[in-house]
């Protein structure tokens, strides 16, 4: 069975599915938040109703990274902070795949920030899970784009003395349609998050707090938290821009006084995702742009179709 004719497939799916043969046990250190990431997406894909043939999963480099060799579906493992330009690729050559795109802080605020800026802009419709560890995990503990003020590491013995990322602010400011943030200790946020933003049409962003105790012992295990939607504290209108910056600059300012902050805080289901946007401009098809293949084993490119109009 091609990915093509996968989709649409009608049928109960069972998240063991999304375990896979080879490497079925993840290698991260004891306690590390990746686990939870991995335990509450499989949770969310029988929910959403996509198999593992219908969905694609592009990380990029650092232990966050792992997530696509532990995780049954297409997958393609790409280069640091690059996850995006792949994931954008693969959505528009075949809008039917539920594209996913995940990577850590400084892969995707880093040096991918370029890349995340845009992608919120253009609105691709693809969910993007930010393993936000606030180090550099893979390459044994380096001060990242979140590392708080002050936090001493191998590269900043002294203290780094730089203001950290607002991850969720900086996604809203760039177009981001969904934004919100969760914690590997919370599974249950997680996994409706997840659901959220995966069934969202449109960019996706997930800012996903994973403690790393082997580097990062300073970020705890980010507990206690609290969910902004059962707060008295807040009584946020997701779909109002101004209500939902206030509410993430505040979030993104108590993480470094030790309070974690966790929930939806920006939804705007309207807005058309890129891919809508070309299609009705009819500049790319609606099937996709790769090779089709048909009962008879023969198959076309619908690319040429595209090619012949334009020339
Ligand atoms: C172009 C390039 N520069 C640097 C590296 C080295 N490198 C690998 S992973 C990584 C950082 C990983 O940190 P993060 O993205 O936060 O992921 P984590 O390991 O914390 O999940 C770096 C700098 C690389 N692989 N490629
Ligand atoms: S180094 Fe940190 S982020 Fe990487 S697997 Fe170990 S605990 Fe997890
Ligand atoms: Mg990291």
């Amino acid at each position: 069975m091609s990915t093509f004719t996968a989709i649409g497939e009608d049928r109960e799916i069972d998240q063991e599915e999304f375990t896979p043969g080879v490497e079925p046990q993840a290698t991260w250190c004891p306690g590390c938040g990746d686990f939870g990431v991995l335990k509450a997406l499989k949770g969310a894909m029988p929910e959403v109703g996509r198999t593992p043939d219908e969905t694609l999963l592009v990380t990029g480099i650092g232990c966050s990274g792992k997530l696509s060799s532990y995780f049954e579906s297409y997958g393609f493992h790409s280069i640091h902070g690059r996850a995006l330009p792949v994931a954008r690729a693969a959505k528009l050559a075949n809008p039917g795949l539920e594209v996913i795109a995940a990577g850590g802080d400084g892969d995707g605020y880093g040096i991918g920030g370029n890349h995340f800026m845009h992608t919120a802009r253009e609105n691709h419709d693809m969910t993007y899970i930010v393993f936000n560890n606030e180090i550099f995990g893979l390459t044994k503990g380096q001060t990242s784009p979140t590392s708080p003020k002050g936090h001493e590491s191998k590269t900043q013995p002294h203290g780094s003395a730089k203001d950290p990322v607002r991850p969720m602010s900086l996604s809203l400011a760039s177009g981001a349609s969904y934004v919100a943030r969760t914690a590997a200790v919370n599974p249950r946020q997680a996994q409706e998050i997840l659901v959220e933003a995966i069934q969202h049409d449109g960019f996706a962003h997930i800012d996903f707090l994973t403690q790393c105790p082997t580097w990062n012992k300073d970020a705890k295990e980010y507990v206690p938290y609290t969910d902004i939607q059962d707060s008295d504290e807040f009584d946020l209108d997701t779909g109002d821009r101004r209500e939902a910056a206030e509410t993430m600059y505040e979030a993104e300012s108590r993480l470094y006084e030790g309070e974690v902050l966790t929930g939806r805080f920006y939804h705007d289901p309207d807005r058309p995702s890129y891919g809508e946007e070309k299609r009705a401009q009819g500049d790319v098809p609606e099937e996709p742009v790769a090779e089709r293949y048909f009962e008879d084993g023969e198959w076309e490119r619908t690319a040429d179709r595209l090619i012949d109009r334009h020339t």
